[in-house]
């Protein structure tokens, strides 16, 4: 892909390009054009800094990992207490954001992927897993659209080699997915019928419990695998805690809705809480707004507030970080 082999500089014609397949604390592998291998790192790398789906340039003598590539899109998260963040997959076009039709579903965990998502420079799509065991998969299709503008939602049996034809549009030649979510939903599932894994070498899934429909923990690490018609798909473990950072841009795409209402509020540092004019509370109170959806929206944004590092400015003003994109 252009994106990628434009950045090759002259003298690294003899190095193999290589797209990292899974990381563990201390081994690293790849997959190269003969299949996967184990890269060498050097001392100066650290496991935590690579991403599965990251494009290297590799020694094909050594096997060392020499350089790699500027990401296209990084999807990231930071967990209880953790400097850096948490590198979940690179370079993936399509997020699959996994959820079954059954108490699972849970629109405020769904908005924290999608604002993750829309910071990562990805596209989402929600997944609806288990239509085959609901009377009427209507209610969580139409909730699911309603989270976000322009939001694609499936509706599938991962167990059904149809599911693949449902989501061809994603998975086409150099096209990279990932697939998140939590345990018991469906995503090795998924990825098992997308890659026609042979039963030997298929990705391992586990059964849920009946009563809160929440799996175990069988997926226990990030792996990128090949899907047959020329696409890659990544397989994640399911998160637990999701916290919002450094994702203004993400939540505004996330709750544009929200960011149109306020340019109509009396004042321009109205906190729709309580000011006379305030265009977000009129549109709650009359019922174009769900009261739900602005609480929800009011809880992530503090959060990333809280969460987001404040950077002192040149002349000791506070700044926040920009929200661009870091890759
Ligand atoms: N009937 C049905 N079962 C499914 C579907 N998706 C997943 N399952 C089952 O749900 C369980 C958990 O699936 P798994 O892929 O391990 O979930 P993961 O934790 O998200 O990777 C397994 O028993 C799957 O066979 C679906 O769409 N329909
Ligand atoms: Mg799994
Ligand atoms: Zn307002």
């Amino acid at each position: 892909m252009a994106f990628f082999s434009e950045q090759l500089e002259a003298d690294e014609a003899g190095l193999a390009p290589m797209r990292i397949a899974s990381v563990h604390r201390d081994r690293v592998s790849a997959m190269s054009e003969h299949g996967p291998v184990r890269l060498t790192l050097s001392a100066q790398s650290y496991t935590t800094d690579i991403a599965v789906g990251d494009w290297v340039l590799v020694d094909p003598e050594t096997r060392l990992l020499v350089r790699r590539l500027n990401r296209r899109t990084l999807l990231q998260r930071k967990t209880e207490g953790s400097r850096p963040t948490q590198l979940i997959a690179a370079n993936v076009d399509t997020l699959l954001i996994v959820t079954s039709c059954n108490d699972d579903f849970n629109p405020a965990r769904l908005e924290r992927y999608l604002a993750l998502v829309n910071e990562s420079g990805a596209t989402p799509v929600i997944v609806l897993t288990k239509i085959d065991q609901t009377a009427d998969a209507a209610p969580y299709l139409q909730q699911a659209e309603a989270l976000q503008q322009g939001l694609d939602v499936v509706m599938l049996n991962a167990t059904d080699p149809e599911a693949a034809l449902t989501l061809a549009p994603w998975c086409g030649p150099g096209q990279t997915v990932a697939l998140v979510g939590s345990s018991g939903v469906g995503k090795s599932t998924l990825l098992n019928t997308l890659s026609h894994k042979s039963s030997d070498d298929a990705q391992p899934t586990g059964p849920i419990r009946e009563a809160d429909a929440k799996g175990r923990h069988t997926t226990t690490s990030r792996s990128l695998h090949a899907i047959a018609g020329g696409g890659w798909v990544i397989d994640t473990p399911g998160m637990r805690t999701l916290h919002v950072s450094d994702a203004t841009a993400g939540l505004n795409t996330l709750f544009a809705e929200i960011v149109e209402l306020a340019l109509r509020c009396r004042f321009r540092d109205c906190t729709h809480d309580h000011e006379p004019g305030c265009a977000v509370q009129g549109a709650a109170a009359d019922g174009t707004l769900d009261p739900a959806r602005l609480a929800r929206w009011r809880k992530l944004t503090e959060e990333n507030q809280t969460n987001t590092p404040i950077q002192t400015g040149p002349r000791g003003n506070k700044i926040t970080r920009s929200p661009g994109k870091r890759r």
